[in-house]
């Protein structure tokens, strides 16, 4: 995802590494690079010409502090080539934002018509859609409004099965305009607060698709038309965009397939060129992969910042109360150097709930090359020679010799070579964590700051521009964990007084 965008940033900022002073020769050889990258993203051409423009006149223009104060407060050194890097951060979520990822209500409940070409994902989405309302404890009512693909609204039903909505479709020769308003009518009666209206999709934008949906937006007149796009169709999605932006009142775009996109671009200029901001991206197949749009998130993303903030949200989403704690008191073992295999086990498995291991390294800085190793039938493989060893060894795997080796590799069906590989990893991922701990990331990692030692930890590009901006995403997250942390302790106090 994205990795296009990212390799022009990371290029970037290795040729102003060792740089003394932002100059105008070197910021041009820097945005070269970047300009390559977007290009080949396929971003629209006056929306790159314009984004150098300002990330040039920001970077000669802006004195460049040496000595700002980070998260913590404590004060550290900058170089102008990070500088370079928080203003192109800024001046990504700017471009892309502000974004008000939530959903407009009319008399308490929320509407969503969804409007787009076809086979761009309208349907999935709908049932996404209602996933992430039945999430916010709502109770959704999914809208078959195609009628042109008898194998539409059995997919929709499908899918509405597989997340228990149900699925209003109509009879034979009914208007499209006819079924929403005979299912408005139905979630008004059956207290439904929330419904979706998923409509046809047409190979072009013509006149008879148009009008459609406009009877449909007279007829139940949703408090929210969402436009969805495919990224893979680069920058034509804008282009599609801006001739629906022109024909209906948009408030918003889904952005999907971006798992399957290293481009981007109509991501990055959808906003720009139409002014309709994206409120969700999808990033998968699957009902549960939508996330809300965040553009600091997406930036930091594409710098190769990871996105701490969006890798807190997902875990948020899957683990319980319990499972929060555990994983915080594993979190502060694993940097104390006290991992042990069944906690790199445990951890693993929390991980996989999360989602596809691709996407989570990629919101983690620098992690992305882990991905590869637990996919799959990995995790298994992993987990029956963690069960063949004794709890000496989990504990303290620096014992597996190759006899030991031998007899895991025997109990558990694995090839010698197989343990020999996971010590190795995991070892190597202990060392990783411990330098973690000595400052660096987990500086940035929500709820984690205290715990990077005296390293001096890496920068917070937002403290770098006085925090204006687009930037401090981790900062929020920082503070948002620490307050739920704290309402989880006083839970427990209330449970515990309330037990007595
Ligand atoms: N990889 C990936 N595939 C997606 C995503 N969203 C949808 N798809 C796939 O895209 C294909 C089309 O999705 P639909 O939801 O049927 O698209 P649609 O817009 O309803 O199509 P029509 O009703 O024919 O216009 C399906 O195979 C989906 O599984 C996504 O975010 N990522
Ligand atoms: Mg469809």
């Amino acid at each position: 995802m994205l990795e296009t965008l990212t390799q022009g940033f990371s290029a970037a900022r290795e040729k102003l590494a060792g740089v003394r002073v932002l100059s105008e020769e070197n910021i041009d050889g820097a945005l070269r690079d970047v300009r390559m990258s977007l290009l080949e993203a396929d971003v629209d051409l006056a929306v790159v010409r314009d984004f150098l423009g300002r990330v040039k006149e920001r970077a000669l223009g802006e004195k460049v502090q040496t000595r700002v104060s980070d998260a913590s407060g404590r004060t550290v050194k900058a170089t102008p080539g990070q500088h370079f890097i928080a203003i192109c951060e800024q001046e990504l979520a700017q471009l892309m934002g502000p974004v008000d990822a939530s959903l407009a209500r009319k008399r308490g409940a929320v509407s969503i018509m969804l409007v787009g070409l076809q086979g761009v994902g309208k349907t999935t989405v709908a049932a996404k859609l209602a996933r992430h309302l039945q999430r916010q404890q709502r109770k959704p009512l999914l809208v078959a409004a195609d009628v042109y693909r008898p194998a539409a609204v059995l997919q929709l039903q499908r899918l509405g099965e597989s997340i228990e909505v149900p699925v209003q479709a109509g009879a034979e020769g009914d208007a499209p305009a006819a079924i929403c308003a005979a299912a408005a009518e139905r979630a008004r009666r059956e207290g439904f607060d929330a419904i979706v209206y998923d409509t046809a999709g047409r190979l072009a934008i013509d006149d008879a698709l148009m009008t459609e949906l406009d009877e449909i937006n007279a007829a139940v007149e949703p408090a929210n038309t969402l436009l969805v796009c495919d990224a893979l169709m680069g920058r034509d999605a804008v282009n599609v965009a801006q001739a629906f932006a022109e024909r209906l009142t948009l408030d918003g775009v889904v952005m999907t397939k971006l798992d399957g996109d290293a481009r981007g671009g109509a991501a990055l200029a959808v906003k720009a060129v139409t002014g309709v901001p994206i409120k969700f991206l999808g990033t998968g197949e699957t009902v549960d992969r939508l996330e809300p749009f965040r553009p600091e998130g997406l930036a930091s993303r594409i710098l190769g910042m990871g996105d701490v903030v969006g890798l807190v949200q997902d875990f948020e989403a899957v683990v319980d109360e319990r499972e929060a704690e555990q994983a915080e008191q594993d979190a502060e073992r694993m940097l104390e150097g006290k991992l042990s295999l069944d906690d790199f086990l445990s951890q693993l498995k929390l991980i996989r709930r999360m989602g596809p291991l691709k996407e989570i390294f990629a919101k983690l800085p620098g992690m992305g090359g882990f991905a590869d190793q637990v996919e799959g039938d990995e995790l298994t493989k992993v987990e029956s020679m963690v069960h063949s060893m004794t709890r000496q060894e989990r504990g303290d795997p620096d014992l597996i010799d190759k006899s030991r080796a031998a007899r895991i590799a025997r109990g558990s069906g694995r090839k010698q070579k197989e343990v020999r590989d996971l010590v190795g990893r995991f070892l190597q991922m202990r060392e990783m964590m411990g330098q973690l701990g000595s400052g660096g990331m987990l500086g940035k990692i929500p709820g984690m700051g205290r715990l990077a030692g005296a390293g001096g930890p890496e920068l917070d590009p937002a403290a770098l521009l006085g925090g204006g901006g687009g930037g401090g995403g981790a900062r929020q997250g920082k503070r948002s964990t620490q307050q739920r942390r704290k309402k989880r302790k006083a839970a427990r106090k209330a449970r515990k007084k309330g037990r007595r």
